[in-house]
Order: C-alpha cells, then sequence, then structure tokens
C-alpha cells in the first residue's frame, strides 16, 4: 500500500467546480447559530445515552430502553464507538474523554456470537480508527486492530471476497451469498489499520475482496446484487446504486483519493461509465437510476433506495459533477414533499414504496459532500433543511428515533448507531466551520469516521 498523499475523498476538486457554481452572494446566511443547536442537540442525546443506555449498543429513545446490534443479544458499545469523533471535532471533550474511559475499561470484543463482517468493520473497527485519529492513544489502536483481527477469518475463501458472518470468539463463518457492498467496503479502514501498525494483511485482504468482485462483472461493466464468495457465480441479475451495492462503488473512489490508488481508479471510472450508461433514466425532467439487468441493461424496476441518495455527490467527487448535482436535485424535491424522505421512492410512480425512515443520513451526506467541493450555499440550505425537519419529527423524550411512517411522521423507537457518526457530524462540519477540521484535505468513510482530517 501507499501512504496517505491525496486530498480527502471530500476535499478534491473545490476550487474546480466553484468556477462552474459560483456561491451565490445574496443568500449568505450565518450558520453559526445552526451549528451551536446541532452541538446542543448532540450533547442532550448523548447525555440521555450516558443515563439510561451507557454501554449498550442503541436507545431507545422512545421509551428508553436499549436494544443490541450487531450481536445479537450482546453489547459491544456500538452507539458510544460511533459517537467518539464527532464529540470530538464537535470540542464535546469531556464526554469524549468518558467515551474513549469506557472503551478502556470495558470494551471486550472476545464474544461467543456472530456479526455481520461489513457492518463491523465500518461501524466498530472504523469508530474506534477515528477516535484514534482524534486522540492518538494507542489503545484505540490496539482495540481496532483486535477486532479486525476477529474479522479476518471470514476473508479465507477461494475468492478471497469475506462471508458475510463470522464468530468473533472462533472465527466460525456464515452465509456465502454475498453482494457488492459487504465484499468492497474495507479498504479505507483496512489501508488505515495496515499503515499504523505495519502489517499488510488487512489491505491486501480488502484489495483482493474488491478485486474478486469486479473482475466479475458483465460484459457490460455492471456489477449484480447477490454472489457467491467461494465460487464467484452470480445469484442474481439486477444491478443497482442503492443497498447491497452502494458503498462497494464509493470505496473504490476513495481508495484513489485516499491512498491515490490508481487501479482502484481505473476501476470506479469503468464501473460509473456503465452506471451512467445503463441505468441513467430521466422522468419528468428528474435525473434517477434504474435498477437493471446487469448483461442487458434492461429496466427491471424504478424504485429508488433512500441509500441511494449520497450517490449525487460521489458522482460529483468523481467528475461526473452535472450529474451529481441533478440526482441531488431529485431527492431535495422528495425531501421538500415529504419532509423527511421514505426508505423507498418509485420515481415513475413518483410515490413511496416504503413509507418509514431509518434516522437516514444519505441526503446530509450528498449535501456536505457537495458544498466541500463547490461552496454553494444551496448544500447548506438543503442540510439545514435536513436537520430542522429531524428535529422536528425524529425527536423523542430521551434522544432520536426513527419513523415508521412519513406521511404521518408516526415515530418508531430505535436510533441506529450510525445516527451518532454520520448526519450529526455533516451538519456540524456544514454549519461550524470549525478548526478542528481541515476542509481541505479530509477524509469520511461512508459511516461518517474521519480517517483524515481532524485537526489536533
Ligand atoms: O451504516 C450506514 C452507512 O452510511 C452505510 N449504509 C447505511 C447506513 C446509513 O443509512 O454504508
Amino acid at each position: 500500500m501507499r501512504p496517505v498523499t491525496g486530498p480527502g475523498r471530500r476535499g478534491v476538486l473545490g476550487g474546480l467546480l466553484a468556477l462552474a457554481a459560483p456561491v451565490r452572494a445574496a443568500r449568505r446566511t450565518d450558520w453559526h447559530p445552526l451549528a451551536a443547536d446541532v452541538r446542543a442537540e448532540m450533547a442532550w442525546a448523548w447525555d440521555q445515552y450516558r443515563a439510561r443506555a451507557w454501554g449498550k449498543d442503541e436507545i431507545k429513545p422512545v421509551s428508553g430502553g436499549s436494544s443490541t446490534f450487531p450481536l445479537k443479544g450482546q453489547h459491544l458499545g456500538l452507539t458510544l464507538i460511533e459517537a467518539l469523533d464527532t464529540l470530538w471535532v464537535m470540542g464535546l471533550d469531556d464526554r469524549f474523554a468518558d467515551g474513549v474511559a469506557w472503551v478502556r475499561d470495558h470494551a471486550d470484543f472476545a464474544l461467543d456470537g456472530e456479526v455481520s463482517v461489513f457492518e463491523t468493520s465500518i461501524r466498530l473497527v472504523g469508530g474506534l480508527l477515528s477516535a484514534h485519529h482524534a486522540c492518538g492513544d494507542p489503545m484505540l489502536l490496539a482495540r481496532a486492530r483486535d477486532l479486525a483481527d476477529r474479522l479476518l477469518p471470514a476473508f479465507a475463501t477461494p475468492t478471497g471476497m469475506p462471508y458475510r458472518f463470522v464468530n468473533l470468539l472462533t472465527g466460525a463463518v456464515r452465509d456465502p451469498a454475498t453482494n457488492p457492498a459487504e465484499v468492497g467496503t474495507f479498504l479505507p479502514e483496512w489501508g488505515t489499520l495496515s499503515r499504523l501498525t505495519g502489517d499488510p494483511r488487512y489491505h491486501d485482504a480488502a484489495m483482493k475482496a474488491v478485486r474478486a468482485c469486479y473482475a466479475r462483472r458483465s460484459r457490460l461493466d455492471l456489477l449484480a446484487v447477490k454472489i457467491d464468495c467461494r465460487t464467484g457465480e452470480w445469484l442474481d441479475r439486477r444491478a443497482t446504486i442503492g443497498s447491497y451495492a452502494d458503498s462497494f462503488y464509493e470505496y473504490l473512489w476513495d481508495g484513489w483519493q485516499l491512498y491515490g490508488d490508481r487501479e482502484c481508479k481505473a476501476m470506479f471510472d469503468t464501473c460509473i461509465a456503465a452506471i451512467l450508461r445503463h441505468q441513467r433514466d430521466r422522468r419528468d425532467g428528474r435525473l434517477w437510476f434504474a435498477d437493471v439487468d446487469f448483461e442487458t441493461g434492461a429496466i427491471l424496476n424504478t424504485r429508488q433506495d433512500e441509500l441511494a441518495s449520497f450517490f449525487g455527490g460521489l458522482l460529483a467527487q468523481g467528475g461526473h459533477a452535472r450529474d451529481g448535482i441533478a440526482y441531488t436535485d431529485s431527492w431535495a424535491a422528495v425531501q421538500a414533499r415529504y419532509g423527511v424522505l421514505p426508505e423507498e421512492w418509485d420515481y415513475a410512480a413518483a410515490a413511496p414504496t416504503q413509507l418509514g425512515n431509518a434516522l437516514r443520513p444519505e441526503l446530509a451526506d450528498a449535501a456536505f459532500t457537495l458544498w466541500l467541493l463547490d461552496r454553494d450555499e444551496r448544500w447548506r440550505h438543503l442540510a439545514a433543511d435536513h436537520f430542522r425537519a429531524m428535529r422536528r419529527w425524529h425527536r423523542a423524550a430521551y434522544g432520536y428515533t426513527d419513523l415508521a411512517d412519513v406521511t404521518t411522521k408516526r415515530q418508531a423507537d430505535h436510533c441506529p448507531g450510525y445516527w451518532w457518526s454520520e448526519q450529526m457530524k455533516y451538519y456540524w462540519l456544514i454549519f461550524s466551520d470549525t478548526p478542528r477540521f481541515d476542509y481541505r484535505r479530509n477524509y469520511l468513510s461512508t459511516e461518517g469516521n474521519v480517517l483524515l482530517g481532524l485537526v489536533r
């Protein structure tokens, strides 16, 4: 692997796009009061978690209970670990120190139970690495390494693509029917681990898995959504930019941005060119990306995961600013209609097909990424709408919860770990102009973990 040399994935191209989309001076707003609101909400939610669910994976913000994830029935401190670099970048230093002390005294990954390799890596390995980036405590790096070592047995397959689940204590693996996202979303965390420990195994395992999946692309250069990690055979024909594929493309770009890896850039360019060619679909003046047959390009459906709403930022990063902005505008129009995006949207019917919202960060992610690129105030307005809608409808007695129905705003009772790592950080960074973050040279993972760009 190569050292970190290039600008962070969300920091590149800023000057170029600024020329294409100049900041509109007339809309200048003082965003700092909103940043203060975001920070106050984070501190309040953390204090609720501290009082009612300390060390548990996830708080139930309506009832005040807790739930486990990614292990069943045993807690790993998911929320706490996901929150750490957000607390630090907000300057909530006592709370950050309290969380680090919990990791030092209580985090234990030698538990007899199975976890999703993908989820554990992006959330917990990534969370520990970003906390280490914030404060430099070697204990955090040691914990990240211990956990990654427990995930490594999943990669011992004939193709190098990992099984979906592994037992943290025994290394027993389960479920070979995996997908591009769960195969190709490791490189930034695992490459960082290799750089910091001098042990190339993490980077090499991540890269081998990416190559194995990419090598099996169709003649149209499209990937399908389900693949057997033992044989490399596709188990489905559907190509999508949504869940089960999304972050595969994101991490190709990230491999280029973080490590200057030309192979990653070439793979990214090939995949994105194919997506633009075969999946781009315009309806009523709006840009969407259809699910298509990966070998013929025939449209299979016009449903769009909310998860795909991050994709506009990625397209712009990769040099497709016009498409990236148009796609983000499509989602912004849905947000304007419902206040909160539904989990799934049929763009041909212009109607939601899944009514819930799992407290999702993706549109705020796209707004932040686009803003880093062109500094256009409209992205801050979009992020502000996202934040204000969240505060209005997702706030509950003991924190922020997901919604069961975006049309009625009926609340469920679950706060996912990523809420602490993602949107709260995106809002803060886009509104605060904090000196703790390098706005020109940085890297945030798919989970919002800052692996480059914290300024101590
Ligand atoms: O874990 C989060 C991350 O952004 C991801 N997929 C979905 C989650 C947030 O919606 O890669």
